[in-house]
């Protein structure tokens, strides 16, 4: 027999917990599948040393609750992973939202059934679970890949991914260790894991563009103004394209500090001569390239940044050879996600660091003591691997969902992801993704775009109980319309350049559709759009009474 509920959601990180929440409050019954043991999501499971976000936290927490925005203090003004699960603990306790969350519970299959039009979900412990509304709320970047090495079983160390770092201590005093990826999880790992391991070798295969991060502890004076503006703050937010309010405290700012200094600087790169441009990289360091507007879409200017980037670059390492090898050459600035970085560069001045390049010797087994590239053995007690995640499709397409007349979503999306506004599929009703392909999800502070998504499906949901209507599906024109629109925008920025390979177009997954996944159209005009199918009665979707 299966528990049934009003609407199931697979997944209990920021999505999943405001789903239960907002779902509640419209007096729907609600029903939490989640594979780890407590709430958090990304925050639950990215635990490796040096995890942190890199969205001011102020703004990357929810807008739901104007109580919350005034009780919970940020510590730093970028958070680390372990002050982050701490506000998702509080946010879960402070509603009560475990009460209807089930852990330790992967779904295995999410299939639609005809016969009664609900959704059965089945678990990995063949439990049952029926709903007329599905919510996937399983994340952009919740299933970690390991590289296919030959011989990687035979490891007999202890073997780590970042993505998966287990809840307990890990001890690396003394300890050999390597890691292999160099991403925004392997740059915020290796200083941490430098720290402490007796050597680290770090293996890379496509060095990084990564620019130093903030590390400001919050202020008080900051957080009180902060606490006074949410409600303007918020509302900045859903005018920015990247869902940021970039909200310049005035009262709180220190005298001594010139806050707004480069935004002072022109917006094209190419308008700046040699001496300016050397003057700026002086004054502003690597951080101030990435404020030119010309650098994501005129390769001229994009290269001339690389080209400053790299000189910068060469000043910080004190081995050339070493600092040759960090170096970033095969694409350019603004083709993947920025990675931000606390001691990045001078790590590899440290003596108990040293840098293998698979590009000039690649890595040819795993051996039981450690990684055998075609020059030498690397003796290892400890392997990282930070080698990155099946992004945006790879947990909806785990989760082996099946529509009407039992297609698999892996038939429909064989050529890529197509989703109509990535909320819905034509063939799923009643199933909606949060911050799914085709939304501006992983382009925008996340928590915006849950909240969003999230109140846009809880308004459906009502609508269609008021209208005395069972169920909601886009059109299959609306889906073709939309993703020509995602691909359309996406064309001549940085993102889709040809030497460009991110995990944003699956290019780190060998055979994925190379699609970009993201709508790089900006959170407002995309919200505006989903607020216009609401308005007008969901005119791109099949209603079914
Ligand atoms: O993963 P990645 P990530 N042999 O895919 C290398 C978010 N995030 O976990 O480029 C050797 O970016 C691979 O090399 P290459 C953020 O959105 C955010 O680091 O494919 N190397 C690359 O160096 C981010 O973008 C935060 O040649 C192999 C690395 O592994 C996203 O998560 C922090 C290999 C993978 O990099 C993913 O970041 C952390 C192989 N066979 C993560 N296979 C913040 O908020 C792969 N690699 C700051």
């Amino acid at each position: 027999m299966s528990e049934r509920t009003d609407v199931l959601v697979v997944g209990a990180g920021f999505a999943g917990m405001y789903a239960v929440y907002r779902f509640r409050k419209q007096g729907l019954s609600v029903k939490v599948l989640e594979a780890g043991s407590d709430v958090g999501g990304t925050w639950y499971w990215n635990r490796y040393p040096g995890a942190r976000c890199d969205v001011p936290s102020l703004e990357y927490s929810y807008g739901f609750s104007p109580e919350l925005e005034q009780e919970w203090d940020w510590p730093e003004v970028f958070s680390a992973q372990a002050d982050i699960l701490r506000y998702a603990n509080h946010v879960a306790e402070r509603f009560d939202l475990r009460r209807d969350m089930q852990f330790n519970t992967r779904v295995i299959s999410v299939d639609y059934r005809d016969d009664t039009q609900r959704w059965r979900l089945t678990t990995d412990a063949n439990e049952q679970f029926e709903a007329p509304f599905c919510v996937m709320a399983t994340g952009c970047l919740s299933v970690p890949i390991k590289p296919d090495i030959p011989g990687a079983e035979r490891f007999r160390g202890a073997i780590y991914h970042t993505g998966s770092w287990p809840n307990e201590p890990v001890d690396l005093t003394g300890k050999r260790v390597g890691i292999i990826g160099t991403g925004s999880s392997g740059v915020q790992a290796i200083p941490e894991l430098a720290r402490q391991a007796g050597h680290l070798t770090v293996f890379q295969r496509t060095p990084v563009y990564t620019i130093p991060a903030n590390r400001k502890r919050m202020r008080d004076a900051v957080q009180q103004e902060f606490r006074e503006h949410y409600r303007e703050i918020r509302d900045l937010q859903q005018r920015n394209a990247g869902g940021v309010s970039n909200f310049r405290p005035q009262q709180s700012v220190r005298r001594d500090v010139d806050m707004d200094s480069t935004r002072r600087l022109p917006n094209r790169l190419l308008e700046l001569g040699p001496e300016q441009r050397d003057a700026v990289m002086e004054r502003f360091g690597l951080g101030a390239l990435l404020g030119f507007r010309d650098i994501y879409t005129d390769a001229q200017a994009n290269e001339l940044a690389n080209e400053l980037y790299r000189d910068a670059v060469r000043g910080m390492i004190r081995d050339p050879d070493t600092a040759e090898r960090l170096l970033p050459k095969t694409y350019g600035l603004g083709c993947k996600r920025q990675v931000l970085d606390r001691d990045y560069y001078d790590t590899f001045n440290r003596d108990n660091v040293s840098l293998v390049d698979l590009s000039e010797t690649p890595i040819e087994s795993v051996t039981e003591a450690g990684i055998q590239t075609s020059a030498t053995h690397h003796d290892l007690d400890v392997l990282v691997y930070a080698t990155g995640f099946d992004a945006m499709t790879g947990a909806l397409l785990k989760a082996n969902i099946r529509g009407r007349d039992g297609m698999p979503l892996a038939e429909k999306w064989r050529d890529g992801p197509v989703t109509y506004l990535g909320l819905q599929m034509a063939g799923f009703p009643n199933l909606f993704t949060v911050t799914g392909p085709g939304s501006p999800s992983v382009l925008c502070n996340m928590l915006v775009a849950i909240e969003q998504h999230v109140n846009w499906i809880g308004d459906c949901i009502g609508y269609l109980r008021s209208e005395g209507l069972r169920s909601i599906e886009p059109r299959l024109q609306s889906e073709e319309q939309w993703i020509a629109h995602v691909n359309e925008v996406a064309q001549g920025t940085m993102y889709t350049a040809p030497n460009c390979n991110s995990w944003y177009l699956g290019a780190n997954i060998s055979g994925k559709p190379r699609i970009f996944m993201p709508y790089v159209g900006g959170y407002p005009r995309y919200r505006e759009r989903c607020e216009q199918e609401a308005a007008g009665g969901y005119e791109g979707f099949r209603l079914l009474a």
